[in-house]
């Protein structure tokens, strides 16, 4: 029986992990911990919750110990638009953090899960059919952590045989928590809008071409990861994953299917149009898909219809 830690556990991921992993493994044996105080999401979502900076790494080694935690789930990050505004926060918090998370695992022998992004490749990766394996200079504070985050797990399995496993996300959709400072979040914004306005400014171009996962296949990646045979694992830091991949006006088309009056406008933000145009339009994840089974169930309009109705209610 596992006892795991979330970190970040209120962020956009952690909210919908954590409910998903005490359905799995019991209310009292997953520990969410955060920044924040408890809110009313937490306090209902039965198990529980510590306060936590992440930069103390004293209060992360008395929570591991107090609740004999064998397994982390580090998602405690900045995202990337938010820590090109302030670095020197970012490489605390992001790589300062990480690390923290893999001396305590490495002291009492804990599995890390930790997710890379999209934002771990750069202006020089290959656009299209983006390798797993390829070239990684990311020019942003957000995607130095990644790679640094991506070699130091592979590190702490090579050198302590610490069960340590990742995935590359794509921009993350979802209805329940509010994206916070990353630059893939028109594509949550846009729905809200849609459902309210009938209308969206958005702030990058309209053919910009990311990758998106709707946030119901990511928490399966997790927990197919989490879960896979070892011995399969021949690229465990970090798998690119991905569902599909597409630019704002294609998304805009896809919600007018049910909103015919949706309109949008562009207003482009130079700050998190140059992190987009820096990333990868669309990722080959042929290694997650043959070395544990990986594979998305929401395309682009299963996830519009999705989250559409789930807005309206
Ligand atoms: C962001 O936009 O910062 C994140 C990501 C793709 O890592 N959603």
């Amino acid at each position: 029986m596992k006892t795991i830690l979330v970190t970040g556990a209120t962020g956009q991921i952690g909210s919908e992990l954590t409910p998903a992993l005490r359905q799995r493994y019991g209310n009292d044996s997953v520990i969410a911990a955060g920044h924040r105080k408890k809110t009313d999401a937490e306090i209902s979502n039965a198990g529980p919750y510590c306060r936590l900076d992440i930069e103390d790494v004293a209060a992360l080694a008395r929570i591991v110990e107090d609740y004999r935690i064998d397994t982390i789930i580090h998602l405690a990050s900045l995202l990337s638009a938010v820590a090109e505004t302030d670095p020197q926060r970012a490489w605390s918090v992001n790589i300062d953090g990480l690390f923290n998370v893999l001396e305590i695992a490495r002291q009492h022998a804990c599995s890390v899960f930790f997710p890379s992004s999209i934002g771990a490749f750069g202006p020089n990766t290959p656009a299209f059919d983006t390798p797993q394996d390829t070239i990684q200079r990311p020019n942003t504070l957000y995607g130095i952590g990644k790679v640094t985050g991506e070699l130091l797990c592979d590190y702490y399995h090579k050198r302590y045989n610490l069960d340590t496993r990742g995935l590359r996300f794509p921009g993350l959709i979802s209805y329940k928590t509010p994206p916070g400072g990353g630059t893939t979040d028109y594509a949550i914004e846009i729905f809200n809008a849609a459902a309210r306005w009938q209308h969206y400014t958005c702030y990058l171009k309209p053919d910009t071409q990311l990758d998106m996962m709707y946030m119901p296949d990511a928490i399966d990646a997790f927990l197919q990861l989490m879960t896979a045979d070892p011995k399969r694992l021949i690229h465990r830091n970090a798998y690119n994953v991905t569902a599909m991949s597409f630019t704002p006006e294609q998304l805009a088309a896809e919600i007018r299917r049910h909103i015919p009056n949706f309109k949008i406008s562009y207003k482009i933000d130079p700050l998190r149009q140059a992190i987009a145009d820096s990333w990868p339009r669309h990722m080959d994840d042929s290694a997650a898909r043959q070395e544990w089974g990986w594979q998305a169930r929401y395309d682009l309009a299963t996830m519009v219809e999705d989250m559409l109705e789930h807005i309206a209610e």
